[in-house]
Parts: C-alpha cells; structure tokens; sequence
C-alpha cells in the first residue's frame, strides 16, 4: 500500500503529475477535484491504489469529512499535496470585487480549510507531510498577476507560521514555488509536466532545491523550474 497521500486539484497539470509520480512510487494515492468523474478520467478509471474523490477546497466541511474518510479507510494520511489553485489575472482596476474574493476563496481559504481538516489525523500520529504548491508569484509580484500574487504572498505567510506550529508535533511542511509549468493553468494547452517524484521528504527538498532567477528566461516544462523551501 505505501504511504498514503491526499492531492487536491489532481484532476490535471501538476496535481495530476504529483499522483501519477506517487502511484509510480508504490504509494496509495486520493485524488481529489471537484468531480471525482473528472479525477477518474484523468487516470483512466480508479484501480489499484488511486481512490478518487469530490473535493471543492473552499467548502470546509467537505474537507472535514474527506480527510475522516481518508484516514478511516487507510488508517492514517502521510502527504498531503495541497495543491488546488487558479490564477485571476488582469490589471488590477479591472477586477471585480467578487473575482478578487473568489481568488482567495479557492488559493488561500481553500488551501487552509484542507490544511486544518487533515493536519490533526497527522498531529495523533506525530507524523506527516503537509506539501502546499505556493508559486514564485509567492516570492515576487508582476503587474498582472496582482491579486494571484496577493493570494500567493497570503499563502506563504500563513504556512511559514502554521509550519513553525506543526514541526514540534512531528508534521513537517514543504512550500513548493513552481515557475511557468505548461499546463491548463491560464488556460494553456495541457501538456505532460513529466514526472515529478516526492516519496519522501529528503528527496523532496533535494528534488525542488533548485530556485532558478528570472524564472521567465526558461522554458516551460523544465522541472528545475521549481523552487522549495523547508518551513
Ligand atoms: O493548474 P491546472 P496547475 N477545488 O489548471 C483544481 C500552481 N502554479 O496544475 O476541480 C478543488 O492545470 C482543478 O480541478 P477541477 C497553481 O497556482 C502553477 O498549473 O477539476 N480543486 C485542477 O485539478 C496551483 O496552485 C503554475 O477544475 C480545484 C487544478 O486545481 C497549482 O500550481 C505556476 C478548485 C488546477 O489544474 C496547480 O496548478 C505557478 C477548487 N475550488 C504555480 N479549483 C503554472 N502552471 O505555471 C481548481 O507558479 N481546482
């Protein structure tokens, strides 16, 4: 069975590749987006050790009652990949009150509300890794992507913190900052983002270590693309 891990947004692009390289690692993998049809299409059906289930990150109690279900079937959750996410671009004077607030439902409170359902199954066990998928706009702002960036800076500032209150209950955290990867993201073509392996925590970090300056001089799809950081 392997570790267990939970991935949301995983019906395609880089969540999708994260529980593909998991299931390739051996590992039990719930796939979750907000149809479970379409995490099933994604793989060609539910077999084996891929388990696909609805989840919409900005409704809490969904959350809740995904992780309990996930942690009663398996018996724990080890990984979990928070990964759902979109980008609202455009300049900021054109944006809409409700579109700023739907950026920071799914980006932030999104991200949080699967945070916290699924951190105490790995606090009772004093082990786990809370993997979040941030962005380089994280890091650094473009005119543009303001509001994304905002969502983005939002999300490293509140995981710095929960991480520093995770890590003495034995759950540690991983902040990935991907550069440009070549999927449905701003409504690209999807294209393969290769295999992207994190089995365990070391090989993690070692695997994501690479932060490339000027990010935007590369090419999409190169896996050095991605930056990480121990929280
Ligand atoms: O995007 P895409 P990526 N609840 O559009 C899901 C970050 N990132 O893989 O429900 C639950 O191919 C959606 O599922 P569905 C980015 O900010 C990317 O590129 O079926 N799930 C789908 O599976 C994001 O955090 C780039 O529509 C929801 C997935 O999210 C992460 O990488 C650069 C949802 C999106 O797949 C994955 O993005 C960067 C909801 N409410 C950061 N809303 C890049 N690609 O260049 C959406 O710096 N999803």
């Amino acid at each position: 069975m392997g570790k267990v891990w939970l991935v949301t947004g995983a019906s395609r692009g880089l969540g999708r590749e994260i529980a593909r390289a998991a299931l390739d690692a051996g590992e039990t993998v719930v796939a979750t987006a907000r149809s479970a049809d379409a995490v099933r299409d994604a793989f060609g059906g539910e077999q084996g050790r891929l388990h696909a289930l609805a989840l919409d990150v900005t409704d809490a109690a969904a959350a809740t009652a995904v992780a309990a279900e996930t942690a009663g079937r398996f018996g724990a959750i080890d990984v979990l990949v928070n990964n759902a996410g979109y980008a609202e671009l455009g300049f900021f004077e054109t944006f809409t009150d409700a579109a700023v607030r739907r950026q920071f439902e799914v980006n932030l409170f999104g991200t949080m509300n699967v945070a916290r359902a699924i951190a105490p199954h790995m606090r009772v066990r004093r082990s786990g890794l809370i993997v979040t998928i941030s962005s380089v706009s994280g890091l650094v702002s473009n005119g543009g992507g303001a509001v994304y960036s905002a969502s983005k800076f939002a999300i490293e500032g509140w995981m710095e913190g929960f991480a520093q209150e995770l890590a003495p209950l034995g759950v540690r955290s991983l902040l990935v900052e991907p550069g440009m990867l070549r999927t449905d993201f701003m409504g690209g073509k999807s294209a393969r983002f290769g295999s992207i392996d994190i089995p365990d925590y070391a090989e993690a970090v070692a695997q994501y270590r690479a932060f490339v300056d000027g990010a935007n001089g590369n090419q999409p799809n190169d896996p050095k693309l991605l930056a990480a950081r121990i929280v």
